[in-house]
């Protein structure tokens, strides 16, 4: 039987894979609300495909607790923030789950962190937690690191076709854990030693943040002469060894807009271009703020109350607003002390910040420039209702004549 600790974002599509797929699983989560809404046959967030996901794990007999469980196995999928001063990894989520899987886990057990750690937090985060508890790792408990790799929008595709990396101190253990996730997995599962698994997951998401800010300079540079960002992004693209990603209002989510930090808390002198990516990456909120001014003097929109921002969660088709590029720029407006913008999104019914609409027509009617900040499908294919308005279309997606980009 595997134990998932942690029923969030990552945790909880990964054991409903499993279960599934025939393994026996028990999703833990110290959340008791969670598991209560989990355990009343209702999943937490929106995903596609999660519902029927959670309906096949439920048949096969998926069984959701607060309680830690004693077995063999234990993945542990629980946050890993970053603090905002010293860009270092925060574990003690990790750590305190450990801790409590120690508490009740039988000897020999193998223990899996699935969640994104810097290189060297097993090292320094985990292994001394084991060791003071008078465990030997490779005996007592077996340690192995398979960071999760899916893309929130397509979680439950990706969960079953990306290649995955499991870092293990004994190749057989990495070996027997692979077999669990080959239970659904049907990419390539690469076993390896747990500081290289550590350190692949963080430089995937700090490889996709620096494409992503050089694609915003480029959007910088082009604004600055008219050029056309998205065109000249395409042609390059067009050449087989070019893959520049696009230009936003800012990266958001609790990947990209946080791993690389790992990487410069950890090697201040030796990450440069992470260090001005990110930080590149962190001034297009107030870029896009700055477009805003320029359109409405264009414009002559006096009125900041009349400005409305489409979108607030961070990427396109999901709930999660998470560091969202509309909450970033919110915060750099306040620092400014200027009225507040109007917000809306479709997929967001929750209120989460002020001056939030529920109802579409009702935030077109109070205002005259419309800024789309994330490309929903369901933002798409609405694009008739903003005829008439003025449009900054922060993602490419709107081609009504007259439409502002970034
Ligand atoms: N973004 C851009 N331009 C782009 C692509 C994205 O501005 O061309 C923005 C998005 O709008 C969003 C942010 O970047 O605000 C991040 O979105 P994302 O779709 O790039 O990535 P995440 O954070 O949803 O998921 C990433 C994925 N990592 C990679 O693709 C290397 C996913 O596979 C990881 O599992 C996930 O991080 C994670 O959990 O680490």
């Amino acid at each position: 039987m595997i134990n998932v600790i942690g029923l969030g974002y990552i945790g909880l599509p990964t054991a409903l894979m499993m279960a599934s797929h025939g393994v026996e699983v028990v999703g833990t989560d110290y959340n008791q609300q969670l598991v209560a809404t989990l355990n009343a046959g209702k999943t937490t967030f929106k995903e596609n495909g999660l519902d029927e996901l959670f309906q096949s794990a439920l048949r096969a007999g998926i069984r959701f607790t607060n309680q830690y469980q004693v077995t063999d196995t234990y993945i542990v999928s629980v946050p890993t923030p970053y603090d905002k001063f010293s860009k270092k990894i925060d574990a003690c989520y990790v750590s305190s789950a450990v801790r409590d899987v120690l508490k009740v886990c039988p000897k020999g057990a193998t223990l899996v962190i699935e969640s994104t750690v810097s290189p060297g937090t097993m090292d320094k985060a985990v292994r001394p937690i084991i060791e003071e508890a008078g465990l030997k790792i490779g005996e007592d408990i077996h340690l192995v690191h398979a960071p999760e790799r899916i893309i929130p929008g397509n979680m439950v595709f990706e969960l079953l076709h990306n290649n995955r990396t499991i870092g293990a101190d004994d190749p057989a253990i990495g070996e027997k854990v692979k077999q669990a996730y080959a239970s659904f997995c049907q990419g390539k599962i690469v076993v390896t030693d747990i500081q290289t698994a550590e350190m692949t997951k963080v430089v995937e998401n700090t490889f996709r943040a620096v494409n992503i800010a050089f694609a915003n300079e480029l959007a910088k540079i082009c604004r600055h002469d008219g050029m056309d960002v998205y065109k000249i992004i395409e042609i390059c693209n067009l050449h087989p060894r070019v893959n520049i990603l696009q230009p936003g209002p800012g990266v958001g989510g609790h990947c990209i807009s946080v791993d690389p930090w790992f990487l410069v808390g950890d090697y201040p002198a030796l990450t440069k271009v992470i260090w001005e990516s990110m930080k590149v990456n962190d001034s297009m909120p107030e870029f896009v703020l700055e477009r805003i001014y320029e359109i409405m003097k264009e414009k002559g929109i006096t009125d900041l109350s009349r400005v409305g921002l489409y979108g607030l969660t961070y990427k396109e088709n999901v709930d999660d607003v998470r560091e969202s590029p509309t909450l970033q720029l919110l915060e750099c407006q306040e620092k400014h002390l200027a009225e507040p913008l109007k917000v809306y999104d479709p997929l967001i019914k929750k209120e989460i910040v002020k001056h939030q609409y529920q109802n579409l027509d009702a935030f077109l009617q109070d205002v005259d420039l419309v800024v789309i900040m994330v490309g929903h499908d369901e933002i798409k294919s609405n694009m008739d209702k903003l005829k008439g308005k003025i449009v900054l279309d922060t993602r490419k997606v709107c081609d009504l004549p007259g439409t502002y980009t970034i």
